[in-house]
């Protein structure tokens, strides 16, 4: 019976130290959370938005109309196309080295 007791206790002990750790420690999630204030601009957000799955997962609710705009009304420079633009080359023609050929701006 003394066993069991013991058993049961430190049971209960575990149980609580994990409730309070819980409690106590902010979640990840909660944590990293973004809000429409913490970007400097509408393009920063959508940026972010696309990066993290929008418009197809806003587990920030940047976009809170579901358009697929985040932060509309964050100050520009904005950008509202739903994905993020390729990388651009521009490629020039190469005078400086005497070769032959085009170079990366
Ligand atoms: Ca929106």
């Amino acid at each position: 019976m003394k066993l069991f007791l013991r058993r049961a206790s430190l049971a209960a002990c575990l149980i609580m130290l994990i409730a309070l750790s819980f409690a106590v420690l902010p979640s990840p999630a909660s944590a990293s959370d973004k809000d429409c204030a913490d970007f400097a601009t509408q393009r920063a957000a959508q940026t972010f938005f696309i990066k993290h799955g929008g418009p197809r997962y806003d587990p920030d609710r940047l976009d809170g109309d579901n358009d697929g705009i985040a932060c509309e009304d964050n100050r520009c420079p904005c950008y509202y196309k739903k994905h993020l633009p390729r990388p651009s080359v521009y490629l020039v023609p190469d005078r400086g080295s005497g070769l032959t050929g085009f170079s990366r701006l």
